[in-house]
């Protein structure tokens, strides 16, 4: 397989009992690329959903629209599966989906730390950016085959280079202690599942919980969409997960997710 050429130790493993959908499947490694490349693979073989795809360490972790993603060891960097019955325009709401599930599983786990969602796949903890989601997905036509939902988090993290020192933290810089990657992962694809099921019925609840844990809404907000900027306030995320924003004209912006902004 191409794509397991810089891969080390791969082990598959069992680590939640078999009623539960999301890792039932894991297949765990110490160093790849991306594990984004591996589950692409995985999947277009026939991977059945919720497969997870992890490692230690990743040598060319990314963010969204190529940007890089600092993946040392110590944290959790994984790849799930997905086969929902979406189309195409509605991959952006499983990114928040995957933002929600983050935030609800440290809340579970640390419940004296208020992590926010910074629209829409940001998890921060007193600002600072602890974890990402990144969905990949792809079509027949106008609908899904299937979406690689990726999620890096800061979990045992100690220093970070500059300049994402700045601006990154890690779970273990918050609570000052080590936190088991294995349990912290069962605990996330637990929440994950939840949200997926339930947003098979209605996406609301997690619309819901996005607007609950945001740390943009209320907020005036400078929007860069290509090389137009938009200044207003963040006023409310609508039922697809689009951000409202209210200009100081009075008038009303939505900014999809898929968009290339920057949010100040
Ligand atoms: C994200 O992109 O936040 C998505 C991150 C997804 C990473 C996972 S790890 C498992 C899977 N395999 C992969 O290769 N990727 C996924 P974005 O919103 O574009 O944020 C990227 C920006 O965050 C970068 O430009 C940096 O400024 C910053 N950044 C990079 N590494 C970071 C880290 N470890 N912690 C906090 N911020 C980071």
């Amino acid at each position: 397989m191409k794509e397991t050429q810089n891969m080390v130790g791969l082990s598959e493993q069992k680590i939640v009992t078999e009623k539960r959908l999301f890792g039932r499947k894991v297949y765990s490694y110490t160093l790849v690329d991306s594990t984004m490349k591996i589950a692409y693979s995985l999947a277009k073989k026939g991977a059945e959903e919720g497969t997870v795809v992890v490692a230690e360490e990743q040598t060319q972790g990314k963010g969204r629209g190529n940007r890089y993603w600092f993946s040392p060891q110590g944290g959790l960097w994984f790849s799930l599966i997905l086969r929902p019955q979406i189309a195409l325009s509605d991959v952006t709401q499983l990114n928040i989906l995957g933002a929600v599930g983050i935030v609800e599983a440290i809340r579970k786990n640390f419940f004296l730390l208020s992590p926010q969602i910074r629209w829409p796949n940001d998890a921060l903890i007193r600002k600072k950016k602890v974890g990402g989601v990144l969905c990949r997905a792809k079509s027949i036509g106008k609908n899904v085959d299937f979406i690689i939902m990726g999620i890096g988090i800061n979990l045992n993290i100690e220093e970070f280079p500059s300049p994402l020192c700045f601006t990154a933290t890690s779970l273990k810089r918050e609570v000052g202690h080590y936190i088991s990657e294995e349990v912290f992962l069962s605990g996330l694809l637990r929440e994950l599942e939840k949200l997926y099921l339930s947003s098979k019925e209605s996406f609301s609840f997690v619309i819901e919980k996005a607007r609950l844990f945001s740390s943009l809404l209320g907020r005036q907000v400078r929007v860069h969409i290509g090389k137009e900027e938009f200044v207003g306030l963040a006023q409310d995320l609508d039922e697809r997960g689009e951000l409202i924003i209210r200009l100081e004209n009075g008038t009303y912006k939505r900014v999809d997710s898929r968009e290339d902004f920057l949010i100040r």
